[in-house]
Formats: structure tokens, sequence, C-alpha cells
């Protein structure tokens, strides 16, 4: 998968990608990460992407030029299953995203600074709008890089058996149960017995109680 994100501070974007599970996507060769800095599509004098909001009020717009100068000069090349603007104002991302994005082939994402940008290029290049969450960040950089981290870790291929997708939280519609490993007392604090038992028909069981009761507790919204 070939991921471009569009950004005015690609610098950013540099380090997220560069560990763990998706340095290894990258070095497998299953998921390709570029950062294209707006700027160098822009026409206009010192390398200027905003402007004032017509009708006036405060804050700065992103305008459409350079927008659709970079999303051609990419398109190209590149056919996107997706073009993704990450805004406050989208649809909230969850797992059931995660997994559809990660059976793409290329995605190209869009991030927002200032008031936002022109409704115009929402209009006739955009595909999809996605928010991480009821709160207002600075930017859509750190949103596309939580896009990238959940949908990268699912491409196929990527996880192994020690850290496959499918006991994730979320990923049946339920939290993730508690877990531990060794020392198995620590402080007089015990593992539960159960779980040293070696019966792995009660384990199950045993977390599949632990996983209703936790989803019920913190999250009873997600419960069918
Ligand atoms: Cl995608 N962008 C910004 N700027 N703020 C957000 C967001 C995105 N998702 C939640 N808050």
């Amino acid at each position: 998968m070939k991921i471009d994100i569009i950004s005015v501070v690609p610098d950013l974007l540099q380090s997220p990608f560069a560990h763990s599970i998706l340095k290894r996507a990258k070095d497998k060769g299953l998921l390709e990460v570029n950062v294209i800095n707006l700027r160098d599509h822009t026409t206009y004098a010192r390398a200027q992407v905003d402007d004032y909001a017509f009708g006036g009020g405060a804050g700065m717009v992103m305008m459409i030029e350079p927008l659709v100068n970079a999303i051609e000069s990419l398109q190209a090349t590149t056919t996107y299953d997706e073009v993704i603007y990450l805004t406050p104002d989208g649809e909230t991302f969850n797992q059931k995203m995660a997994n559809g994005f990660s059976l793409k082939n290329n995605l190209l994402m869009i991030c927002g600074h200032y008031k936002g940008i022109d409704q115009r290029f929402r209009d006739h290049f955009v595909t999809r709008e996605i928010s991480i969450g009821d709160y207002v960040l600075s930017g859509g950089e750190i949103a596309a890089a939580v896009l990238v981290d959940a949908i990268g870790r699912l491409i196929p291929g990527v996880l192994n058996d020690e850290t496959s997708a499918l006991t994730d939280s979320f990923q049946d519609n339920l939290l993730a149960p508690p877990v531990y490993t060794r020392p198995e007392e620590f402080r007089g604090w015990k593992v539960p017995d159960i779980l040293l038992s070696g019966n792995h028909k009660l384990i199950e069981e045993w977390r599949v109680e632990q996983s209703l009761q936790r989803t019920k507790e913190r999250r009873p919204d997600i419960l069918d």
C-alpha cells in the first residue's frame, strides 16, 4: 500500500512511521509513506498557501490552487482509492474504517491547518472526510499519523502471530481483556489462577467474560 500525505508542516510526519510495526511494514515493502510539502506546489509569492476568508472572520483558509497543483501532480502517476481530508468536522474514525482502508492500494491524505481548506477543494477532490475525535488539533498531521498507524498495522502480512490484530480491542466490538506476564507474583499481587491453569478452554471463557465486563463498564455504547 502507498499512502501519500499533503502537509504544510512535513517535518511533523518524519518520525512517527520510522519505528516498530510501521517500520517493519516499510522494510517488508508492504507500506510506503510519502509526505508532500504543499509549499512546493504553490505559485504564489513567498510560498503562500493560505489567505483571508471571504466574508471576514478570524483565521486563514488554505487556498484551492496549491492543493489542486499538488493533487494533480500526484494523480499523474497514482490513482487513489480514497482522497481523505482530515478535519474535526469529518466522520469519526473507528476500527471498522481502519479495516476497510487497510485493503486499499493507494490513499491520499490532506492535512488541514488554520480554519481549514477552501470548500471547493472538498467538493471536487475529497472522497472521505475524517476526524479522530471530538476535540480540536492545531492541524491534520497528527490525525493523519493516527490513521496511518491504525491502517498500516492491519495491512495483510504486516502483523505476525505475536502481534496479531485478531485480539485487539474493538476488533469484535469488545474491549480487550486484561493481560499479565512474569512474574506470577509481584509485591503480593498475583496473576489470576485461571491463566496459570493450562486449561485453554476455561482461559478463553475467562477472557471473553472479562472483555464483556470491561466493555459494559467502560464502553456500553459499543455493545450490540
Ligand atoms: Cl482530523 N483535524 C484537526 N485539526 N483536529 C481534529 C481532527 C482532525 N480530529 C479531531 N480533531
